[in-house]
């Protein structure tokens, strides 16, 4: 069981008032706080241990590279990857995949097709699309049904002689569907083909073991994980990150340079050009401790519980409209009302103190598919209360009579 009461007092954050009303974070899934051991953390680095990693002799840069080093196995344990050589640190989701496509992509042939579902955050649609005007790829696109799960026999229908990757969410940001990944993984490698998981959505709330799942590439952000914004992972295979060209070129990433020619360091240093947020990595550290601690399956159940309560209450309101209802969700509600602007309900909730997200969510062709400009987003994290999903339903109530 989760006691938010000795939870909250670790995110201060939660104290504070918006428009003279108790905070209501539900913005979860864009970015979800940070409890106090992370922001202490970046404190602590500042003021006695701040220096370049890999770089020196001097105590510092070696107490500096150690906790940098420490998040790496930290992260290595917390999705079981075999080894600290397929974790590669990275700005976040975003970077992870453009990384992927950059380099796992740049051997991909005018006519390779890649397999994406319209449920899609624009990080995963958009670097395909930007290598497709590189290399003459063809992009796939799976689509869903009307509860928002993936159509598997559609899934199934596009692999083709010419298929070399499948790459989708593991959980929607907006529909909040659980997608079958290990279904999904299996069939793409029984055809060997290589698979990418955007697992943004997922890590923050649900085990994953990357061994178990058996996928090429695994990519997620610390920012949605109680962690620091500016740090991502890329989780790949050894054997397919060795084979990989690097991406990126300047210093860290290199074995010899010379004018005529540069060789490169091993993994996972080859894919981390520059200095990388050495301070933001050793304090995500923190974060998965945080998360370790408190339990990934008691969040999750959680933050299901409430969602599940706060939806049926949203769902007593007139006027309502829940998109996402697939059988297997993740504790995440998008909603709309009549025909009332996302943006309008959105603001009249944070004038209750109640911080949703409004619009796209960065997924405008899953809008499209919808036919509808965007939704409000409704979602928590293990530090939410059944009082606050309460406040959700009384701030929508309220608005409904103002806006309806
Ligand atoms: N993939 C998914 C499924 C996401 O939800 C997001 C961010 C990203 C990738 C990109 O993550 P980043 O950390 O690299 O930016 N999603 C959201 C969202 O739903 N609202 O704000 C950001």
């Amino acid at each position: 069981m989760i006691d938010t009461e000795i939870i909250r007092k670790q995110f201060p954050i939660l104290e504070r008032s918006v428009a003279g009303k108790p905070l209501v974070y539900l913005d979860n899934t864009a970015t979800s706080q940070a409890p106090l051991r992370v922001v202490r953390e970046i404190e602590r680095i500042y003021t006695t241990t701040r220096a370049n990693v890999h770089r020196g002799v001097h105590t510092l840069s070696q107490e500096m590279t150690n906790l940098q080093e420490e998040c790496r196995e930290k992260v290595r344990e917390f999705i079981n990857a075999s080894s600290i050589e397929e974790i590669v640190f990275t700005r976040g989701a975003t970077e992870s995949i453009n990384l992927v496509a950059n380099s796992f992509g740049s051997s991909f042939k005018a006519g390779d097709e890649v397999i994406l579902t319209v449920m899609e955050h624009h990080a995963n649609i958009v670097p395909w699309q930007l290598l497709r005007d590189r290399t003459g790829i063809v992009l796939k696109v799976v689509d869903i049904d009307e509860k928002g799960e993936l159509d598997l026999e559609k899934y199934k229908s596009l692999f083709t002689d010419r298929t070399v990757l499948a790459s989708f969410c593991h959980v929607s940001n907006v529909l909040g569907t659980i997608n079958p990944i290990k279904e999904m993984t299996a069939y793409a490698k029984s055809r060997g083909v290589a698979v990418l998981i955007d697992g943004a959505q997922a890590t923050p709330h649900l085990k994953v073991d990357v061994q178990d799942l058996d996928c090429d590439f695994y990519v997620f952000s610390a920012h949605k994980m109680y962690g620091p914004s500016g740090i991502g992972v890329l989780y790949g295979k050894k054997q397919r990150l060795e084979k990989m060209p690097p991406w990126q070129g300047g210093g860290e990433m290199i074995s010899v340079v010379t004018f005529a020619h540069t060789t490169f360091a091993d993994l996972p240093f080859k894919f981390e050009a520059g200095t990388p947020d050495y301070i933001g990595i050793a304090a995500f550290a923190k974060a998965i401790d945080f998360m370790e601690e408190v339990g990934v399956k008691e969040m999750e159940e959680h933050e299901m519980a409430l969602c599940s309560y706060a939806e049926k209450g949203l769902r007593e309101i007139e006027g309502i409209r829940i998109y996402g209802e697939a059988s297997k969700k993740g504790p995440v509600i998008s909603f709309l009302l009549n025909n009332v602007h996302p943006y309008d309900l959105g603001m009249l909730l944070d004038k209750q103190g109640v911080e949703v997200r409004t619009g796209h969510h960065c997924a405008m062709p899953l809008m499209e598919r919808l036919g509808i400009p965007g939704t409000v987003r409704a979602s928590f994290a293990v530090y939410n209360t059944i009082r606050e999903a309460d406040t959700l339903i009384s701030a929508v109530s309220r608005a409904a009579a103002i806006l309806t």
